[in-house]
């Protein structure tokens, strides 16, 4: 039944992404694509760079559009670049496509906002139709982008067939069954609430992860730091040995992203590593994991998915913890302070 169903979905992408169907050619033939974007819309860009490169072997650049903007990058007709915007709005984003647009780049929108000014200069676009965020610290503009770059990305390796049929389709109903994983996900919020509670006064936090979930750790850290202002760092676990593990001991805590995928060996010996150095450790595990939960302080469970789709769920309980520790803290998550919803200059 999934294998009929997946073949359905694959089907209907094209209707999907009817927004790019005329520079989807553009897209699949591409020399290379740039994905320039700010802050949270950055870190789904670094998502969508494993998953693009993984699933359509097109090498992907992603660039922080504020530094893309004021550098002399190598840029080709044949490349194409991805915008990704919340509000449509960002100054250095709109700066980047300009550059892009100069040397005859393809351009591509990934907004929220329909009609803002990003979508309006991009060639052609995707909507991620996340609804307004009420909030200046982008959450769920995070997993809509990410469904509609991973999306993309599956259509061009069922264009390209650089997937098996099986595994596409297997993918595809993956990801329709992620608004019900996320629901899931968002079970955890009484002991999200507990954890918070323990740790509001922390002066620093750690964030690692390793593979898919390595921007899931930069995302982590952004969100805390943006709401609740306690100082947050979020690393490849891997990187840890090369600098960060200076910094463990019983006054930090360090949230792991560990669900189980083909790093989780690897994920199992840096917990270890940071518990022999008596570092506090909050795990965000799969449903079911024993290990893991058997060795950290605290584990919270998220249903278990493909591993290219977990950043989806597994950004769901530290998007929850920043949001309980702000509020413990008194802080105004919906206007944190020094920040706007559009960074327009
Ligand atoms: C980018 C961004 C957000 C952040 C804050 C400031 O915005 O850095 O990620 O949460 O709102 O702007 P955008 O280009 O995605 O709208």
């Amino acid at each position: 039944a999934d294998c009929l169903r997946g073949r359905v979905i694959a089907d209907q992408m094209h209707v999907k992404l009817g927004g790019i169907r005329h520079k989807m050619k553009d897209l699949m033939n591409a020399n290379r694509i740039i994905i320039a974007a700010c802050g949270t819309s950055w870190h789904a860009g670094l998502v969508a760079e494993y998953i693009i490169e993984e699933f359509t072997r097109i090498p992907v650049e992603v660039e922080y559009a504020s530094e893309f903007r004021y550098r002399n990058p190598i840029i080709r007709e044949d490349d194409v670049l991805i915008a990704i915007s919340q509000s449509g709005e960002t100054a250095d984003t709109l700066a980047a496509i300009e550059l892009a647009k100069s040397k005859g780049a393809t351009i591509l929108g990934v907004c929220n906002v329909v009609g803002s000014s990003i979508a309006r200069s991009s060639d052609e676009g995707a909507y991620t139709h996340a609804g307004p965020e009420i909030g200046v610290a982008s959450t769920k503009a995070f997993t809509a982008q990410l469904t509609v770059l991973t999306t993309m990305a599956l259509m061009i390796a069922k264009e390209k067939q650089t997937l098996p049929e099986e595994t596409l389709h297997k993918l595809l109903v993956d990801l329709e069954s992620i608004p019900e994983k996320i629901a899931e996900a968002l079970k955890c919020e009484e002991e999200i609430k507990k954890i918070s509670e323990m740790y509001k006064d922390a002066q620093n936090f750690l964030y690692l992860g390793r593979g898919y979930n390595f921007p899931v750790a930069l995302e982590g850290a952004l969100k805390l730091k943006e709401i609740s202002y306690i100082h947050a760092e979020g690393y490849p676990a891997a990187e840890m040995k090369h600098g960060p593990i200076a910094l463990i001991d019983e006054e930090m805590p360090v949230a792991f992203i560990a669900t189980k995928d083909s790093s989780y060996e690897k994920i199992v010996s840096n917990i270890q590593e940071v518990k022999a150095r008596k570092g506090k450790v909050i795990a965000i595990v799969t449903k079911g994991d024993t290990l893991i939960p058997s060795m950290v302080d605290h584990a919270i469970e998220v249903p278990d998915v493909h591993e290219a789709l977990m950043p989806m769920v597994s950004v769901i309980p530290l998007q929850l913890l920043s949001y309980y520790i702000a509020v413990l803290r008194g802080c105004d998550v919906d206007q944190p302070r020094n920040l706007a919803k559009s960074v327009t200059v």
